[in-house]
């Protein structure tokens, strides 16, 4: 049902087949997530309709009301548990398994698809956080946990309760999560807001695998490209004169010098890494 133009599968071939292909990195968004059924940043559908996913991943909204950015986070908990990884998580984990390539997965995405589909941890950097790790939000608590696939987390996060209904139920800030250490601190979800900075570490791997390897095929999957700084490595590596590839549903009108497999990255991406 993909259709590839066959000269793009062509030179795409070529350039992958060449001695010249030893670096790659794979720079991943919500589109490829999207046919493992979870909605995209921009796109979000059934009950999140009614909010802007971009305001609700903030840290005022946190702080203005607690409960309603929790319930936005448990229900995506929820539809992530549910879901299963598709082929186009899976080429990128055999990516990562080759021992004749360089390769690295920055991805934006906080569902653990990648790492269900069996990826290399090493390989993988998850960039914006992940919906299965929490921190405590009191200053002098530095406690945090790391892959809690428990859900619901608490009765007042129970999907079940808020999934069918049009008005979500006002929860008060006992009804939350809260720290096992400081016991007074309110916990939330591990992932980068905006106006947060990265972890630094995160920054330097990627500065580092970008920089000093020089990237030689970069492949850019179901990601709108808005968000700062993972944008940027596009441009980065085409200035050092790497080759870059889009997968996306959506043709890219600005860019010129690059390859376009147009159409669901879970079908377009086996093709072209077979
Ligand atoms: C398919 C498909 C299919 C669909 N197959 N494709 C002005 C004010 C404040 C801040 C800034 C500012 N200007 C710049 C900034 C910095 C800001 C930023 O970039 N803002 C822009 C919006 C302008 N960045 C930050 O704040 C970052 N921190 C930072 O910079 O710190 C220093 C600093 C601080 C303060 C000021 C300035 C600097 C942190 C950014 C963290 C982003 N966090 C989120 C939430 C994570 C947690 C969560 O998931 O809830 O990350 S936002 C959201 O966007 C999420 C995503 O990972 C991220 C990217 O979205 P993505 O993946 O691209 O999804 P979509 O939906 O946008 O696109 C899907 C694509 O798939 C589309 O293209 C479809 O066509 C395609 N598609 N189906 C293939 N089947
Ligand atoms: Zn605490």
């Amino acid at each position: 049902s993909t259709l590839i133009p066959v000269s793009t599968l062509e030179s795409f071939h070529n350039f992958l087949r060449s001695p010249n292909c030893k670096t790659v990195l794979a720079l991943v968004g919500a589109g490829l997530s999207a046919s493992s059924g979870l909605s995209t940043f921009r796109g979000s559908g059934g009950l999140w309709k009614r909010y802007n996913a971009i305001d609700l991943a903030t840290p005022d909204a946190f702080l203005d009301n607690p409960g309603l950015v929790w319930q936005f986070y448990a229900y995506r908990r929820h539809k992530a548990l549910q879901a299963q990884p598709n082929l186009g998580h899976y080429v990128l984990a055999e990516l990562s398994k080759l021992a004749n390539i360089n390769f690295l997965t920055i991805t934006q995405n906080v569902d653990g698809l990648s790492q269900r589909s069996d990826h290399v941890p090493e390989k993988l950097l998850e960039f914006h956080g992940s919906l299965f790790g929490m921190r405590c939000t009191n200053f002098s608590c530095s406690y945090e946990e790391h892959n809690n696939y428990k859900d619901p987390l608490c009765e007042a996060l129970r999907v079940d309760n808020f999934d069918q209904t049009d008005v979500l139920p006002f929860l008060d800030e006992q009804e939350l999560p809260h720290c096992p250490a400081c016991k007074v601190g309110l916990l939330r979800p591990a992932v980068v807001w905006f106006g947060e900075s990265l972890p630094l570490q995160m920054i330097d791997k990627a500065d580092e695998f970008i920089v000093r390897n020089r990237v030689d095929l970069m492949l850019v999957i179901g990601t709108s490209q808005a968000v700062w700084p993972a944008a940027s490595y596009v441009d980065i590596v085409r200035n050092q004169g790497g080759k870059i590839a889009i997968f996306n549903t959506e043709p890219d009108g600005d860019e010129k010098d690059c390859w376009q497999f147009i159409g669901d990255s879970a079908e377009t991406l086996p093709v072209a890494m077979e």
